[in-house]
């Protein structure tokens, strides 16, 4: 855990978020021999879980919290049962620097022994004044005799952070750590806790730490790669910055494993087509560059091989599929519509959101209209936002419809899409959020 880098995208992850955190994250093992995973910062959209069963990948692990957790601190010291000798104890403490955690059949944590449970047990024993009592008899005690039954337990996925004030009241100097099940995993001392090391985290498809996992200012960054406008965190030391303007971070990802002399394996290879065609809308958004193209084409070249799950797809059809497994209103609740893929923003005094749906047909947004404009005021309230859009995106004819969450500033009244008698927005020929909405409404609140 200690030494493992996590690659990781924004929060709402998108197919492009988890694709190019899965490929750099194997282009660093494969070309730097880096200790690097790839992570997830939320649960997979309809799109991406549709993808990986397809691929037949598993999702990257899920990391929401970059704040550091006890588990990377403990050490997984031996024990010993509560009724082995107490000699035993004392040989154990001599190699893990003075204590012997004692613990139970079921695994579970029974007591500490250190020198000041082993204090408390001869003065207790002994009496104030020690008499014949050999050194061989005391030895010979069991265990549970000297252990300290009362030392706090923390699970070793919990976060340092939560249980700080508890620590820094106490005046135990070694902690259990234990899992779920409260099962002894190891020991945890305070000096190490009061000093964790950091989670080394690389962020991909997003630079702003409002997109990012919560705490990343607790993480120790070691990179950006993007292709987002700029929003940095400052950092203390120089990192390895990348931001391109090409249509997907999987692009930059597939470039730089080219310019390696490597090729990806056919699945991972998919999952980088895949989050380029969805994030480009299969080369067609604004977005799309020449290098995106050719990037498609490399990579499609290496995930349409024989013995893939892909083989016989093109970019076209793969890329229909892909589009039409993430999209529809229908069979989705409108609170999942208006916060599965959602980016919140600060400008000109003003919080924001903007949560961005696909469909195949704009018909079908009339039936949905009433719960999804419901939907987005209720979201605009839980997060304390100014105002919320929801801009619903027809794949296939490339255009779409804006959704603005009631009483919004009056200074969007001045948006260049007419507005219609659903209360809508036309937002013609509008497909990418980043590109042509996002400049828009910027443009507009920091007049
Ligand atoms: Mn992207």
């Amino acid at each position: 855990m200690a030494n493992k880098t996590f690659v990781i995208g924004h929060v709402n992850p998108d197919t492009d978020s988890i694709a190019s955190a899965m490929g750099y994250a194997w282009l660093l093992r494969e070309r730097d021999g880096a200790e690097a995973v790839a992570a997830r910062a939320g649960a997979l959209n309809p799109q991406s879980a549709w993808l990986l069963k397809q691929l037949k990948l598993d999702p990257p692990a899920l990391l929401t919290d970059a704040s550091p957790r006890f588990e990377s601190v403990m050490q997984r010291l031996d024990s010993l049962r509560p009724d082995a000798q107490l000699g035993l104890a004392w040989t154990l403490a001599s190699k893990t620097g003075g204590i012997a955690p004692v613990v139970d059949e079921d695994g579970k944590p029974y007591g500490l022994i250190n020198g000041f449970s082993l204090f408390k047990y001869f003065t207790k024993t002994l009496g104030p004044q020690p008499g014949e009592t050999t050194v061989r008899e005391m030895m010979s005690a069991p265990c549970k005799d000297a252990a300290d039954t009362n030392v706090p337990k923390f699970p070793a996925s919990g976060h340092i952070r939560d249980f700080l004030n508890r620590i820094l009241r106490d005046e135990t100097d070694e902690y259990w750590v234990v899992d779920e099940n409260n099962v002894y995993l190891g020991i945890a001392r305070q000096r190490e806790i009061l000093n964790p090391p950091r989670l080394k985290i690389i962020l991909v498809d997003h630079n702003e730490p409002r997109q990012a996992i919560a705490a990343l200012e607790e993480a120790e960054l070691l990179e950006i790669l993007d292709h987002h406008r700029l929003g940095n965190p400052h950092t203390h030391t120089p990192i390895r910055f990348t931001v391109d303007i090409v249509g997907s971070t999987s692009t930059l990802v597939s470039e730089q494993t080219a310019e390696a002399g490597l090729s990806m394996p056919p699945s991972l290879a998919g999952a980088l087509l895949a989050g380029l065609l969805s994030d480009t809308l299969i080369l067609t958004s604004p977005t799309t560059t020449q290098r995106d193209k050719d990037a498609a084409d490399r990579l499609s070249r290496w995930a349409f091989v024989g013995g893939s799950p892909l083989k016989g797809e093109t970019i076209e059809s793969f890329g229909k599929a892909l589009l039409s497994a993430g999209a529809g209103l229908s069979n989705r609740d409108p609170n999942e519509i208006v916060s599965t893929d959602i980016k919140q923003y600060e400008a000109g005094g003003f919080k924001l959101a903007i949560a961005q749906a696909e469909v195949t047909d704009l018909l079908q947004l009339a039936e949905h209209l009433a719960p999804l404009a419901q939907a987005l005021d209720e979201l605009k309230d839980k997060r304390g936002l100014d105002f919320a859009m929801l801009l619903v995106t027809d794949i296939v004819r490339g255009t779409s419809r804006l959704i603005v969450s009631s009483k919004a500033t009056p200074m969007l009244n001045d948006l260049p899409y007419p507005p219609l008698p659903d209360g809508t927005r036309d937002a013609q020929g509008v497909v990418s959020r980043k590109k042509q909405l996002l400049p828009v409404v910027l443009g507009l609140l920091e007049r």
